[in-house]
């Protein structure tokens, strides 16, 4: 497996940088980034070149059998990976792919399907894919299919006496379905519809977007905590677990990218408040390394060990909120499971370390705390961090057309499945090459990416 590929300095290197080697291992020569940059940006026109060949406008690519498969409407494909592969596209350079692309888009994409679309998917990766390539090119056909699409999502929100979106929407009756919901399929609009309210002069999309928010906020427990689990038709809490993690992650993040997108005080107070109740009653440390399990939201008390590598997220979002040292330390609990297993599992029981899935999603979150982290104080250990991450992807899930899920991890060599994701396409190979390519074509100071890395401030054109 991946291990025998890796190089001895590569090798100390990782080891350093996750903390576990000896001091002389730090004096590793220092990396070419701009060398690395040009590899991602090349295995990612290599994987795009695979899209066009052999998935071309379908939502995702099977890479191993040059297959492809519905995303959101079964046999009826909404073009997603290429959605979300625009502005990562531009961000490289990749302008004839970039305007292949936006072509497609103008010329295929109509949101006028008689079928059910998951509202919180369809906003993170159509409507903020859209409205990231609008901002990458000033297209304004890409706004005017982020609005009507953004339109036919706010039925969900409406079906709520309390605002709070059901959980898919046909996208041409408006008709809804699955009211049992949970705070990231509820909150994670306020990003997107707040952009979308400037960009259009209609500020229907934000006020919407935090209406659904505030409600959840507004029914804290006396220890500051949410359950994670919501009921749309009631507006109750239908669960007692408090989660940093799946059914609740990008709802936090949207509190902060909220204040930092719109100086928004409300916003930036319960991400302040939130965080703090999250440090005080969900952080647990087993054996000396830091996690989140999920806990009771009223008492505090643990209900279960397990925590996915989508929770890596949080590493980052603690060092955005102020709390760089507790991020840096979730960081290194992530960087220890890469280091043990080459890729991180895709959940753990936090009380033994041990994978309690064998598959993993070829998710990018560890790399997307890399970026959160570094961003904020250049330091180098998070490049290295991130590189080793690339790499050990570049060694298990490159395939015939493009880059793929894994089945089994524990295998030697790992086992491929034969499925990429839509957000490989707007996520980790965007937050590598942000990390090594120093590229001009992004405002650093003033870059903001929603929970499924789409450029929502930062662009620099021409
Ligand atoms: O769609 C992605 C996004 O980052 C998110 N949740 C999970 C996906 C990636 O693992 O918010």
């Amino acid at each position: 497996m991946t291990f025998a590929r890796l190089t001895r300095r590569s090798t100390l290197v990782s080891l350093a940088a996750a903390g576990l080697a000896p001091e002389w291992a730090a004096a590793a020569p220092k990396a070419d980034w701009k060398a690395l940059a040009a590899d991602v940006r090349s295995e990612f026109q290599w994987a795009w070149q695979g899209y066009v060949a052999k998935a071309w406008g379908k939502d995702e690519i099977n890479p191993v059998s040059g297959t492809s498969q519905s995303f959101f409407v079964e046999g009826h494909d909404l073009g997603l990976s290429l959605v979300e592969a625009l502005d990562t596209l531009w961000i490289m350079g990749l302008d004839a792919e970039f305007q292949a692309g936006v072509d497609w888009v103008k010329q295929n994409l109509s949101f006028d399907v008689n079928g059910e679309a998951q509202v919180f998917e369809t906003n993170i990766r159509l409507v903020g894919g859209l409205i990231s390539a609008h901002l990458a090119c000033g297209d304004p056909v890409l706004l005017a299919k982020a609005k009507d699409l953004a339109d036919r999502l706010l039925k969900a929100f409406d079906a709520s006496p309390h605002g709070l979106p059901w959980r898919y929407v046909n996208l041409k009756t408006g008709a809804v379905r699955d009211p049992e919901t949970n705070l990231a399929e509820i909150g994670t609009y306020i990003t997107e519809f707040g952009v979308l309210s400037q960009l259009t002069g209609d500020d229907r999309y934000f006020k919407i977007a935090k209406r659904a928010m505030k409600h959840a906020l507004d029914r804290r427990s006396k220890i500051g905590l949410m359950a994670a689990n919501i009921d749309a038709r009631t507006g109750e809490f239908t669960s007692r677990s408090a989660s940093i993690d799946v059914y609740a992650d990008s709802f936090y993040e949207y509190l902060w990218d909220a204040w930092e997108l719109f100086g928004d005080e409300d916003c930036k107070r319960w991400a302040q408040e939130c965080t703090a109740a999250q440090l005080a009653h969900q952080a647990k440390r087993y054996d000396g390394r830091l996690w989140f399990p999920m806990v009771d939201f009223e008492t505090g008390a643990v209900l279960n060990t397990a925590q996915s590598e989508l929770a890596a997220y949080y590493a980052g979002l603690l060092g955005q909120v102020g709390h760089k040292k507790e991020g840096d330390d979730y960081l290194a609990s992530f960087t220890e499971l890469q280091a043990t297993f080459g890729v991180i599992p895709e959940s753990i029981d936090v009380a033994t370390r041990q994978p309690r899935r064998k598959t993993t999603g070829l998710r990018p979150e560890y790399a997307d705390a890399c970026l959160n982290l570094w961003l904020l104080d250049r330091d180098e250990r998070y490049r290295q961090l991130a590189a080793i991450h690339y790499r050990q992807m570049k060694a298990t899930s490159r395939a015939a057309y493009g880059y793929t899920a894994l089945k089994d991890i524990t295998t030697k060599p790992m086992t491929q499945g034969d499925n990429c994701p839509g957000y490989w396409w707007s996520e980790q190979m965007k937050y590598y090459y942000l990390l090594f390519s120093d590229t001009p074509r992004i405002d650093y100071a003033k870059l903001q990416l929603s929970t499924e890395a789409n450029v929502l401030r930062g662009f620099r054109r021409g």
